[in-house]
C-alpha cells in the first residue's frame, strides 16, 4: 500500500531523471587530452567512426582482409565504416548507436543517412576550433572533469609534458603504469634511455629508480592517481617483477602522496594482433589476488574495475570487505546498456550509495556525449525503481536523498574517495 508522504511514481520519475541531467560529471577514466596536447587529441566524425570498437565491427561484418583495411587512408576506412555498419546494415550495436546520439545531439540529421550524409557532417567539424568545441561537448555532456590517461614512455605524450603545457583544469591526470608493472625486463632499457637506472635486477638501487620515475612523474602530472590494466591471469603476491615493484615502488609511492592505485583486471592483451588496438580480449580473473592487495596494504587506497561479466559480483563483494577499496564503472566490453543495468543493480544493493557507476573510456571527445547519455538513462532506470522498492517499506523517500545519491554517484563519491586520508 503506497504511504501518505512517498512521492508518486511520476514524481519519483521526475526527481531522478532531473538529478541526472543536472549533475554534472567528474568522468574518471578516460582517454581524452584537452586541445594544447595537441596530436594526443582526438574529435570528430572520422574519429567517431574509427573508434577501435568499429574497427572490429566492420572488419567482421564486411570480411575484408586484415590488410587491406589497414591500407586505407584513415579518411577512407571512416568512410569504409560509414558504408558498412551503417548503411549496408542496420546500425544496431552500442557503439554504432553511439555515434548516431553523437551527430543528433549536435543537431545534425541522422534520419537518411547515405555517403553525401558523411560530408555534410564532414562541413560541420570542418567549422569548429577544437578549443571551442570542447568546451560544447563537454557542455552539451554536463562532464565537468575528465581524467586522462597519461603514460610519459610513449615518447608522443613525454615529449607534450617535457613542454611543460598550460594545464586546463578540467582535464587532469593519471600516471597510466601498464610497462613499468608488467614489461620486465624490457621497460628496464626504456629507463635507463630516459635517465633511471633501472636495472632489471630490481635490487634496490634499481628500485629505487623506479620510485623515482613514479614520484617526479606524479609530480610533473599532478596525477590524481596512478593506474595499471592487468590480464585475467594477474596473482598477487607472487615471485613475478610486477609484486616487487608494486610492494616497492608504487604502493608506498601511492601511500607517501594518499594517491589510489586504480587496477583494471581482465585484459587479454592482442587476442587478435591482426586487429591492432581492436584486438584485446578479456577473461575471467581470480579476485582473490585483490582481496590480498587491499587487505595486506591497509594504508593504500584502491580503486577497481573488472572486464568480464563474471567477475562482476565478487568485485561489488571485495567493495564491501575492504574500506580502502573503490569500486568504479563499467569497463570496455561492459559499458552496454544490458550490462551497465545488471551490474548497476547488484552494485546498489551490495555497496548502497557508495561507488561510481560509470566512468565513458571515451577517446574521442565527442564521445562523452553518448556514453554519458546512454549511462545516465540506465542510472536512472535502475534508480527509479531502487528507490520506489525503499518507499514501499514505508521510508519517506526526498527529493534531497535523491540529489545527493545521484551526485554521489556522478561525481562526488570519486572526489570524496579521493581526498579521503586512511585512518
Ligand atoms: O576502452 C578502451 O578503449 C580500451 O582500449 C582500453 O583503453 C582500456 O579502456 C584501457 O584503459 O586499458
Ligand atoms: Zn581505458
Amino acid at each position: 500500500m503506497s504511504q501518505a508522504n512517498t512521492p508518486a511514481p511520476a514524481q519519483l520519475s521526475h526527481w531522478v531523471d532531473d538529478a541526472l541531467t543536472s549533475t554534472t560529471v567528474y568522468d574518471l577514466h578516460t582517454h581524452l587530452y584537452p586541445p594544447n596536447f595537441g596530436p594526443l587529441m582526438s574529435w570528430g566524425v572520422d574519429e567517431l567512426l574509427t573508434y577501435h570498437y568499429l574497427i572490429g565491427e566492420s572488419v567482421r561484418a564486411s570480411g575484408i582482409a586484415y590488410d587491406a583495411f589497414w591500407k586505407m587512408e584513415p579518411g577512407t576506412r571512416a568512410e569504409f565504416i560509414w558504408k558498412t555498419l551503417f548503411l549496408e546494415r542496420a546500425p544496431l550495436s552500442e557503439a554504432c548507436r553511439g555515434v548516431l546520439t553523437v551527430l543528433r545531439r549536435l543537431g545534425l540529421d541522422v534520419s537518411s543517412p547515405s555517403m553525401k550524409s558523411l560530408d555534410e557532417y564532414r562541413g560541420l567539424f570542418r567549422e569548429q576550433k577544437p578549443e571551442a568545441y570542447t568546451d560544447r561537448v563537454l557542455k552539451l555532456a554536463n562532464v565537468r572533469t575528465v581524467v586522462m590517461t597519461n603514460d610519459p614512455l610513449d615518447p608522443v605524450e613525454r615529449a607534450v609534458w617535457l613542454g611543460g603545457p598550460e594545464r586546463d583544469p578540467r582535464f587532469q591526470a593519471v600516471l597510466r603504469i601498464d610497462p613499468l608493472l608488467l614489461g620486465w625486463p624490457g621497460v628496464g632499457g626504456t629507463l635507463k634511455a630516459l635517465g633511471y637506472a633501472a636495472s632489471a635486477d630490481l635490487g634496490s638501487a634499481a628500485m629505487a629508480e623506479v620510485r623515482r620515475y613514479l614520484a617526479e612523474w606524479v609530480e610533473r602530472m599532478k596525477a590524481i592517481y596512478v593506474a595499471v590494466s592487468l590480464p585475467p591471469w594477474w596473482s598477487y603476491p607472487d615471485d613475478s617483477p610486477a609484486t616487487r615493484v608494486m610492494n616497492e615502488a608504487i604502493l608506498p609511492v601511492c601511500r607517501d602522496r594518499n594517491l589510489p592505485f586504480a587496477v583494471m583486471i581482465g585484459v587479454t592483451r592482442q587476442a587478435n594482433p591482426q586487429l591492432r588496438l581492436a584486438g584485446d580480449a578479456l577473461g575471467r580473473a581470480d579476485l582473490s589476488s585483490l582481496h590480498r592487495l587491499c587487505a595486506s596494504n591497509p594504508k593504500n587506497k584502491f580503486m577497481a574495475t573488472v572486464l568480464s561479466r563474471e567477475n562482476q559480483h565478487e568485485l561489488a563483494v571485495a567493495g564491501r570487505l575492504h574500506p580502502n577499496l573503490f569500486v568504479f564503472g563499467c569497463w570496455w566490453y561492459v559499458n552496454n546498456p544490458s550490462l551497465i543495468e545488471e551490474i548497476t543493480r547488484m552494485r546498489v544493493e551490495l555497496l548502497g550509495t557508495e561507488f561510481a557507476p560509470q566512468h565513458s573510456d571515451a577517446r574521442v571527445l565527442d564521445q562523452v556525449i553518448y556514453k554519458w547519455d546512454h549511462s545516465r538513462q540506465v542510472i536512472g532506470k535502475v534508480l527509479k525503481d531502487k528507490f520506489a522498492d525503499l518507499a514501499e517499506t514505508g521510508w519517506t523517500v526526498t527529493q534531497e536523498q535523491v540529489e545527493r545519491t545521484v551526485e554521489g554517484y556522478l561525481s562526488g563519491n570519486f572526489g570524496r574517495f579521493l581526498a579521503r586520508q586512511l585512518s
